[in-house]
Parts: structure tokens; C-alpha cells; sequence
């Protein structure tokens, strides 16, 4: 193993957590993902969007050689099947690392499916059209910036307008190391549209997760390594200001909402020790939490899902839709269960 890897303090890793097993009454794996489904995002008529195949220097990979993808799976039907999606060509398919995702939904009705990629471990965030009939993505647009030096997930607000999360402030390996070991509090989000790109909130350990409340009004981002959820209220000019901060006992990753109630779902490692150094006897864990009326002076954590890796290992991301809930890792396998 070679590379430089971060390894924050034990305390914020939760070196010494264990979880204890919360189970669901129907769940199955997801046949054709093996290697990772970081993040999900399900568009209202049930068609869900996974980001398979992140690779990193230093994490763990079931299939280092095989390139990222984008799988879809329609919620709607008996028995869903996760099927990868055509890109259009002209788009370099051998370097392709997903990580973050967000869909959009324009008022012509066109998808947009916003990806964060990784193309030899470069920062990019790449915005498709998405084809329902030909079952593919249209390449539209590759965004570099700098103030994109280290992009984890994204929530589309436009067609080409987005929030995202650094989660390093620098791009070099050993840097990102230095600044994981010393704690710098350095991270931030950013809004990017055609005409403006802006650091709109900063001070975070690491900014992982980001998204946004049905009303439109909150934009929530999750702190990694600090265990909390950030509370932002969206301001016209774009500008986040912060509301409140919700602390955690795990390590929460992506944020999925569920648009009819508000729920925040949270994809969460109980044990980030475990995660960064793989060991298949001991593997890291998964924990699904979901947050109720996150605004109200006692919002209501459940922990809805919890697993020791014997079937699920590093969950990131836990989102629903009509009574199912998916959950995707990091570089483990994905789930289907009935709630
Ligand atoms: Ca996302
Ligand atoms: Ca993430």
C-alpha cells in the first residue's frame, strides 16, 4: 500500500466505537455493485441514480482497475435491477471516478444529473442531460475552479448552478495529510453558477454531504470528522448564513431529504479508524440515521439501520422513496430494504 493517507486524531475517527446491530425486516444487496455506491439521489417518480466505483490513494477498492459509473434503478417496478448508464461519447469513460451526486429538474422538464468526479484524482464537478428513453447521460459540461480544489458533493440549484463541498482545503496529497493532522477547520462550501463562483461558508473540519430542504429555504451540510450537521439559511444573493449545528456520535457522510416529510437521512460511519485501514476480519460498519424536525429545539435522531460489516461495510449514503430504503458505501456493496 502506498500514498499518503489521512489519519485525523482517534477522537475524531471514533476509533474505539462499536455498533450494536439495528435490523430491517426485508432487506437484500444489490446485485451488480461490488465496489461502492458512495452516493444516491432519487428523482420523485422513483428513478434512483447511483455513483459507483470511487477510487482513492490509500482507500480501499474491491476493483481498483475497473473505471466508476452511474447505475439507474426504477423504484416503480416488483423487482428493480441496478443497470449502468450509456455516457454519451466525446466523455473520457476510462477515468471516470463518480463521487457526489444531484439531480435537477428544470422547468422544461429536462434532468440534469451533476457528478462529482475525480479523473486521476483531479476535482471536477460534471453536469449531464439525463435521456430516460435511450437510457444514457448527454455529456453537457466539465467545471474546474479553484475554489473547487477538493469537491465531495454537490446540490444542483439551476441547470449550471450548484453548492459544493470542499472537503480539504488543498489539492496535494501530502498537504491534505497536514491539514487532516492539524485539525485547521479550513474546509468550506462554495456556490458556483456561470456568472459567479463564491466561498459561501467556511470553518468546517471536513465538508462532506450537502443538501436541501424541500422549501428551499435550508441547505444543510455535514461535518465529517466534527460529527455534526450544519443548518444553513439560503440568503437571495446565494450567501449561506448559519442557523444551528446539530452534534452527532458518528462520522455522518452524505445527506439525502425526504421530500414529502423533511427528514434528513444520514449516511454515517460509526467507526472511520475502520474504514481508512481495511481489514476484512474486522471490517468498518454502517449506521443509518434519520433526523426529524431538525429545526424544533429536540430534533428526533433514529437509528433506523445499524450493521458490524457482516453484511454492510461504510455506509455513505441512506436516501427513500415510498417505502424503500437504499443504502450505498463507500467501496462496499449497496442495499434495497422495505421500511
Ligand atoms: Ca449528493
Ligand atoms: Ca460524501
Amino acid at each position: 500500500m502506498s500514498g499518503y493517507r489521512c489519519f485525523p486524531p482517534k477522537n475524531r475517527l471514533k476509533a474505539s466505537r462499536e455498533v450494536e446491530s439495528v435490523d430491517l425486516p426485508s432487506c437484500r444487496l444489490i446485485k451488480g455493485i461490488e465496489a461502492g455506491a458512495e452516493d444516491i439521489d432519487i428523482l420523485p417518480n422513483g428513478l434512483a441514480f447511483f455513483s459507483v466505483g470511487l477510487k482513492f490513494p490509500g482507500l480501499h477498492s474491491f476493483a481498483p482497475d475497473k473505471p466508476g459509473g452511474i447505475l439507474l434503478m426504477d423504484l416503480n417496478e416488483e423487482k428493480p435491477k441496478a443497470k449502468e448508464l450509456r455516457i454519451s461519447r466525446g466523455f473520457n469513460l476510462a477515468s471516470f471516478n463518480p463521487h457526489g451526486i444531484s439531480t435537477f429538474i428544470d422547468s422544461d422538464d429536462t434532468v440534469y444529473l451533476f457528478v462529482v468526479n475525480h479523473p486521476d484524482f483531479k476535482n471536477t464537478v460534471e453536469i449531464f442531460k439525463f435521456e430516460e428513453e435511450e437510457n444514457s447521460l448527454l455529456h453537457l459540461k466539465t467545471i474546474r475552479h479553484e475554489l473547487l480544489p477538493s469537491v465531495n458533493d454537490v446540490i444542483a440549484v439551476g441547470p449550471a448552478h450548484f453548492y459544493a463541498t470542499n472537503d480539504h482545503y488543498f489539492t496535494d496529497p501530502f498537504l491534505k495529510y497536514l491539514e487532516t493532522f492539524l485539525n485547521l477547520h479550513w474546509t468550506n462550501v462554495v456556490y458556483y453558477s456561470p456568472n459567479e463562483v463564491k466561498l459561501v461558508a467556511e470553518g468546517f473540519d471536513s465538508a462532506n454531504g450537502i443538501n436541501m430542504s424541500p422549501d428551499k429555504k435550508y441547505i444543510y451540510v455535514a461535518d465529517v470528522l466534527a460529527h455534526e450537521i450544519h443548518v444553513l439559511e439560503k440568503q437571495p444573493n446565494m450567501n449561506l448564513t448559519q442557523v444551528k449545528v446539530l452534534q452527532l456520535d458518528t462520522l455522518v457522510d452524505n445527506l439525502s431529504i425526504d421530500p414529502s416529510s423533511g427528514d434528513i437521512w444520514v449516511g454515517c460511519h460509526p467507526n472511520g479508524q475502520k474504514l481508512f485501514v481495511y481489514d476484512p476480519s474486522n471490517p468498518p460498519s454502517s449506521e443509518v440515521l434519520r433526523i426529524q424536525n431538525i429545526l424544533s429545539e429536540k430534533p428526533l435522531v433514529t437509528t433506523v439501520y445499524a450493521n458490524n460489516g457482516s453484511v454492510l461495510q461504510g455506509s455513505s449514503v441512506a436516501t427513500v422513496y415510498d417505502g424503500i430504503l437504499l443504502i450505498g458505501t463507500l467501496y462496499h456493496r449497496a442495499l434495497y430494504c422495505e421500511l
